[in-house]
């Protein structure tokens, strides 16, 4: 697996050595889950540079590399030893202090940034991370129903997160794919509310949006409910999202370019009248981060092949009001789509 992704990112680049210095990319091309180590990556080596802290782990989990210990041999020198002319480097993630002291140890050698490679690398997805994605998935849609028990009156926005978040781990998951999203009333209006010490008002749209990380691979959802009746206005703004959603899963598949995509959805949000309201793109990829190549926006060219995730993402803000969106997580599908998330979309009144 790991020699398959490795192979795919020499053929993108001419470079001789691959320099991985931080997640995900470590663990992406050796299974590392640990910091402060390093990758050294050469056509026919692979070192592990890291210190005693992860001997036994990187022993264990990047079984392909040959460990280097960093207190004795520093990169640079591990890069020396391997007489390299060009090296990938990571420069979206590298800090300027840490390249520039790189660079001034290296003399003549060239380097070239390898991030959107490895980004596109890891556009389409293997089975296996597939399956995690799914079990993520999985576990946030329990989490979905299992909130929607503790939504009251007078419960605090942070009471829900920290339920939500509870549930989620109990449940396997490791870690929260972000911080959770849960903004009621106006604060819905927001499309980024972190959950706030706000009471739940009756009569308060409640978006959540929120996921997991399971085996290092993430989710994300989103739904939103009303406490108590939902007014008129709600109940139009709501169909409305959901019909933005619905359209644009109906046409998802396989060699549909995600412009167009996010293009049937927008249009449908803007003729009704709230174009201005729904200022974000339709969705993105994921898997090791939240935020993975392709994205699907007005500005996306990429043409969607199978096995790529996407998230299906409409909203409608309105300030001093709320706003709704609607998420669901898809693979793509020659023909259509696997959708991953399975939480009922008809607006809840609770
Ligand atoms: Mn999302």
């Amino acid at each position: 697996m790991y020699t398959k992704r490795i192979n795919e990112i020499f053929k993108n680049t001419d470079c001789d050595v691959l320099f991985i210095s931080a997640q995900p990319e470590i663990f992406y091309l050796s299974g590392f889950t640990g910091d402060d180590s390093y990758l050294v990556i050469t056509k026919n080596k692979r070192y592990i540079v890291t210190d005693s802290r992860y001997f036994i782990q990187a022993a264990a989990e990047a079984v392909d590399y040959e460990m280097v210990n960093i207190a004795k041999t520093p990169v640079s020198a591990v890069l020396k030893s391997e007489n390299v002319k060009k090296i990938g480097y990571l420069e979206k993630s590298m800090t300027c202090f840490y390249f520039n002291n790189l660079k001034s140890k290296l003399d003549g050698v060239e380097f070239e940034g390898i991030s959107t490679i490895i980004e596109k690398v890891r556009m389409i997805k293997s089975e296996d991370e597939i399956e995690k994605i799914r079990i993520a998935a999985k576990i946030a849609d329990e989490g979905f129903s299992h909130i929607l028990k503790f939504i009251k009156e007078g419960v605090q926005e942070i009471d829900l997160a920290l339920e939500l978040e509870f549930f989620m781990r109990k449940k396997g998951a490791s870690a929260l794919s972000f911080e959770t999203i849960c903004a009621s009333g106006v604060r819905s209006a927001m499309p980024h509310g972190a959950a706030s010490d706000k009471k739940i008002e009756n009569g308060d749209f409640i978006t959540f949006d929120f996921g997991c990380v399971f085996d290092g691979y993430v989710s994300d959802m989103t739904r939103t409910v009303v406490l108590g009746k939902a007014s008129e206005k709600q109940k139009e703004i709501y169909r409305t999202v959901l019909k933005a959603q619905k359209a644009a899963l109906s046409v998802l598949k396989a060699g549909i370019c995600a412009k167009d995509v996010d293009k049937i959805s927008r249009d449908i949000i803007k003729n009704a009248g709230y174009g201005e309201n729904f200022g974000h793109g339709l969705g993105h990829s994921l898997g090791l981060l939240v935020h993975e190549l392709p994205s699907c926006s007005p500005k996306s060219d990429v043409v969607l092949k199978e096995n790529m995730l996407m998230t299906v993402e409409p909203g409608i803000y309105i300030e001093n009001f709320g706003g709704v969106r609607i998420e669901d997580l898809v693979v793509i599908k020659d023909g259509g789509i696997l959708n991953l998330t399975s939480s009922e979309k008809e607006l809840i009144e609770i």
